[in-house]
């Protein structure tokens, strides 16, 4: 096949959109789907620092990549979650992605910094390490925005992503979530703005970006990922996207047009609700902060053992 664009040999065809790129044509395509969506949801203002939450994976590292490209002054942010072997290539692939591009990449580890790591905390506080495991990620990548001076947090959800997320949403009617699966979630109040801007990139083409920028990134799932849900509905919405190219981005982004305003106002109402946690100072519904609390379960010395000295979370500023 042809490419779309320049009518050069192809190196990449995309069902959904009905066209073949080469490679420099499929590189811009990725780029003008990220502008596009920074610009259809006002994710970004002239001038401000965005931080990409990297974690060494393809999808990060393709839109660390892209907005650089784009122009954004943006910095990454590695979070260790101390999950053996995976967390140190993970890592290791952030750490030389910078370097390569010579860009600045904010570090925190949550065993060194925090006291705990994904496996052994979940296991104490008894969560389902990945639940565990979101919690401290939206936790630390706001503080690290906020202390850093960050007023955006940029992430790497695909349209895959975010479409099985839907799907589950959907399967329960969970409202409360529906309501908050957007692509920019306003920050203000002790949060940085949270935003999405691989929403129309699938997870192909961001591994096609990767592979044809050269760009190095980790391929092993996470080993607690097994028996995640999620990847139940991605399997069964990639057996639709197959038998129907382009039913993905119909159902989520059709979400996004015609029924995310029916379940916002009870998100909208959920955030007024939240005042400062007791401990940390970030924003929360309780006395004290889901993240604090996973903490103190976490770091709590077994009984009879000598009590392990307290780390106090900052505030935001
Ligand atoms: S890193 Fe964390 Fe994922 Fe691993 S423990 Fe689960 S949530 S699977 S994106
Ligand atoms: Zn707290």
């Amino acid at each position: 096949m042809r490419c779309r664009r320049c009518r050069a040999p192809s190196v990449i065809e995309l069902r959904r959109h009905n066209a073949a790129f080469c490679r420099p044509c499929f590189l811009i395509h990725c780029r003008d789907q990220v502008a596009r969506t920074i610009e259809e949801h006002h994710m970004v203002e002239p001038g401000e620092r965005v931080l990409v939450a990297v974690s060494g994976g393809k999808d990060s590292l393709a839109l660390w990549d892209i907005l650089l490209d784009l122009g954004y002054p943006a910095d990454g942010l590695y979070l260790g979650l101390g999950i053996g072997d995976y967390s140190d290539e993970s890592g290791r692939y952030a750490r030389d992605y910078a370097s390569s591009r010579g860009a600045r990449l904010v570090e925190v580890d949550l065993p060194t910094d925090v006291g705990f790591d994904i496996p052994g905390g979940a296991a104490a506080a008894r969560r389902v390490p990945c639940s565990a495991c979101g919690l401290s990620k939206r936790h630390l990548f706001n503080r690290a925005a906020v202390e850093g001076g960050y007023p955006v947090v940029a992430t790497g959800h695909n349209l895959d992503d975010e479409a099985a997320v839907l799907l589950g949403n959907v399967l329960r009617w969970s409202t409360d979530y529906l309501g908050r699966q957007t692509p920019v979630l306003p920050g203000g109040d002790g949060f940085a703005r949270k935003i999405k801007p691989l929403i129309r990139l699938g997870e192909r083409e961001t591994a096609a970006y990767c592979v044809l920028t050269g760009i190095d990134y980790v391929v092993e799932e996470c080993p607690m990922a097994v028996g995640n849900k999620h990847l139940g509905y991605k399997a069964a919405l990639n057996a639709i996207e197959d038998a129907s190219p382009g039913s993905k981005a119909a159902f989520y982004l059709g979400f996004l047009q015609r029924g995310l305003a029916h379940f916002a106002p009870e998100a909208a109402a959920d955030r007024q609700s939240l005042s400062p946690c007791a401990s940390c100072g970030s924003p929360t519904t309780g006395d004290v902060c889901a993240f604090c609390r996973l903490t103190e379960a976490a770091t709590r010395p077994p009984q009879g053992a000598k009590p392990a000295p307290r780390r106090r979370t900052a505030p935001p500023r």
